[in-house]
């Protein structure tokens, strides 16, 4: 209903404007040109404060109704950092903001053509110049320096005791990658990418096309799409990527942001301050999610590249991380020892491509990549 009011309320202003506009057109042809000028001069003056004041209660009418309905605090203690930069830039600019602009429509109101006024010629002064050139710079310097120390501790080493999950884009949608008890990601090549059974492309088994050879830290990485677990007060280093174009982590909860490009690591890292179920109470919301939203225009399914982060205990972690398989066993269930216990060395051996002369555990655990196509 308001927000109809509102519509009026401009609708009705620009009709008020084009009305005078219309008769002060009419006025002039009645009264002769000079006289018809000196009074739109007039009208003008007493619109600029109208404008002045509107524009003021505009300004106050979308604080109040946005404040509180905008994200809430920050939900990771480096985006508190952030948050307290763009806080200081609005207070800075905000000033500016009130000084030039009522300066500027009340100095139209108060100086406009007076009969017996003449205007002051005053082309230059270089001390004028010289504090509006040097004020801005050094305010803009430190709001930079700010930025750039936050941003040198948001992609520079992350604390030691980080948790690591790798997150690589696809058309349309994330994957999270965990590298598993051996603390190491597999080796990837993109020519191995198979979306239904390789979506990362890890490195398996040997290939000499590619001039490729297994690596065997790629056998208890654990893949998992869409939704990725971190711990509550322990600090998450993402590393970041992209399988086709450029995608970006967007993680407006915890006032973070990077790109992932093909072929071009990035990382980031962050220390999430409430659990999903905190911020559930917190928010008021039962439905509340943590979202990675793609924040780089990627194609026409964009809209739906919805990510999930669940931030949980340390007990929650460890509990889902002990029910996770790596995804090596997903494309060769034959090969988890959970499974098929029997599974004998000798049956896999014949289905590799091409036996190695040594008989290896990696060998065994190479097999055969054709056969996933
Ligand atoms: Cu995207």
């Amino acid at each position: 209903m308001s927000t109809y009011f509102v519509i009026a309320v401009i609708v009705l202003v620009f009709v008020v404007i084009f009305q005078i506009a219309k008769a002060s057109e009419y006025v002039s042809i009645l009264k002769g040109e000079e006289s018809a000028r000196k009074q739109n001069n007039t009208i003008n003056g007493f619109l600029m404060l109208a404008f002045l004041f509107l524009g003021l209660i505009g300004v106050f009418y979308c604080h109040h109704i946005l404040s509180g309905r905008l994200l809430g605090e920050s939900a990771s203690k480096e985006g508190e950092k952030v948050d307290e930069m763009l806080n200081l830039t609005f207070i800075v600019t905000g000033i500016v903001f009130f000084i030039t602009q009522i300066l500027l429509f009340w100095f139209a109101y108060r100086f406009q053509e007076k009969e017996n006024r003449r205007a002051l010629f005053f082309p230059h002064n270089n001390t004028m110049e010289v504090i509006w050139t040097v004020v801005p710079a050094i305010v803009l310097s430190v709001l930079v320096v700010i930025g750039l120390r936050n941003w040198f501790i948001f992609t520079g080493d992350a604390p030691k005791n980080a948790l690591v999950v790798e997150v690589t884009g696809r058309q349309f949608g994330w994957i999270f990658r965990y590298p598993g008890r051996d603390k190491e990601f597999g080796k990837r090549y993109f020519r191995n990418i198979d979306p239904s059974s390789n979506s990362l492309g890890l490195v398996w088994a040997d290939n000499k096309e590619f001039n490729q050879k297994a690596d065997p830290a790629t056998y208890d990485d654990i893949v998992n799409d869409n939704t990725m677990y971190v711990i509550k007060n322990r600090p998450v280093k993402l590393i970041i990527g992209s399988r086709d174009v450029i995608h970006d982590v967007g993680l407006p909860h915890f006032r973070m942001k990077m790109d992932a490009v093909p072929g071009i690591p990035t990382t980031l890292w962050f220390t999430p301050k409430y659990t999903t179920a905190e911020m559930k109470e917190k928010t008021g919301n039962p439905n509340f999610q943590y979202e990675i939203s793609c924040d780089q225009i990627c194609g026409n399914g964009h809209y739906s590249m919805k990510g999930i982060i669940e931030v949980v205990s340390r007990e929650e972690y460890d509990a889902w991380m002990v029910k996770q398989k790596p995804y090596y066993y997903s494309a060769f269930p034959d090969r988890d020892p959970s499974a098929t216990p029997m599974a004998t060395p000798s049956k896999l051996d014949s289905a590799a491509p091409a036996p190695a002369k040594t008989a290896s555990v990696k060998r065994n655990l190479g097999g055969n990549q054709n056969k996933l196509k």
